[in-house]
């Protein structure tokens, strides 16, 4: 296994793929996700977008918004097809060379409604990068829980009035379901860390696929935080142990970032309006979950 390399800030690509004034929201984690993911892939890349919130930056209104790179919005369901399709395409046509086959999609159609064409393109092992921009919820369509919403967190779905019904189940390991799928590398990434992330995107494209890779995107409108924040709490998942770095490659695990003192899950809690009504014991109950899975994990 030959570990990903985090590039350094000097040195990450000052060509932006993805253009000024697009209208996805102020401090959106997605679209800072997307500016990063182009920045490792380069402008030799298709990309494929299903609904969502990432098409409302791919296709704003000309000249304003807009993606430099061939993109094609795919049907919800299908992106993991799209991008085997693509990709068989460019083979059969001898133009595949040196072109990154990306799916660039949210949780909820990664790990829910996609997760079917996913496995699909994985286990006849395309040669496809799929991002996965994890926001917890389903945005575009109004804050509806997915299967990677957190245990505890507020959503349209999960809501709370008097009533506490906040979410109840935990995160789907989305990482961990693609990873059974034995591909040629799996890596969870922050917009926190940018030269870790595109790190792993290089290391993605240099070994041909099938890759994932899944990002953690804050979203301030339905995460509730001010959009001057976004970093800030991206980073905190992580110092917190709620988010994990770590890269397989071909079936090798590697913590790709050491936490050696993880801070209080609560730093994390506090800041954002979808935790706001977790009372003291349901924060104990989260930090119990986060120091049993990151102890039961490899190190
Ligand atoms: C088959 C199908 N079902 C439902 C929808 C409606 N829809 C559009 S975007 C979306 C939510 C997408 O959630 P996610 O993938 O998490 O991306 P985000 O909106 O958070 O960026 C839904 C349900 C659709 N377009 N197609
Ligand atoms: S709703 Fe959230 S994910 Fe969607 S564009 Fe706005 S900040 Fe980004």
């Amino acid at each position: 296994m030959m570990p990903s390399k985090v590039v350094p800030l000097k040195e990450i690509s000052r060509v932006e793929l993805v253009s000024k004034g697009h209208n996805g929201c102020p401090g959106c984690g997605m679209c800072i996700s997307l500016r990063q993911a182009l920045k490792g892939l380069g402008k030799n890349t298709v990309l494929a977008i299903p609904a969502g919130c990432v098409p409302v930056v791919a296709g704003g209104p000309l000249p304003l918004a807009g993606l430099s790179v061939p993109t094609i919005l795919c049907s919800f369901d299908a992106t993991g097809a799209f991008i085997a399709g693509i990709e068989a395409a460019l083979d059969l046509k001898g133009r595949k060379k040196g072109v990154n086959v990306v799916g660039f999609a949210g949780d909820g159609g990664t790990a829910d409604i996609g997760i079917q064409a996913l496995s699909g393109a994985f286990e006849r092992r395309h040669d496809i990068i799929y991002i996965c921009y994890d926001n917890e919820a389903y945005m575009n369509t109004g804050i509806q829980r997915s299967g990677t919403t957190p245990y505890g967190a507020w959503t349209t779905t999960t809501p709370v009035g008097s009533l506490k019904h906040f979410k109840r189940e935990s995160k789907k390991d989305m990482p961990r379901i693609v990873a059974a799928h034995n591909p040629r590398y799996v890596a969870t990434a922050s917009i926190a860390f940018p030269g870790d992330f595109i790190g792993k995107i290089k290391r993605a494209t240099e070994l041909g696929g099938p890759s994932y890779i899944h990002v953690h995107s804050p979203c301030p409108v339905g995460w509730r935080f001010p959009p001057d924040k976004t970093i800030e709490i991206a980073r905190l998942a992580v110092l917190t142990g709620m988010w994990r770095l770590f890269e397989i490659e071909d079936g090798q695990y590697r913590l790709t970032l050491k936490v050696p003192k993880r801070k209080p899950v609560a730093e994390y809690l506090k800041l954002q309006g979808r935790f706001r009504h977790l009372t003291p014991a349901d924060i104990e109950e989260i930090q119990r979950e986060v120091d049993k899975l990151w102890e039961a994990q490899p190190a």
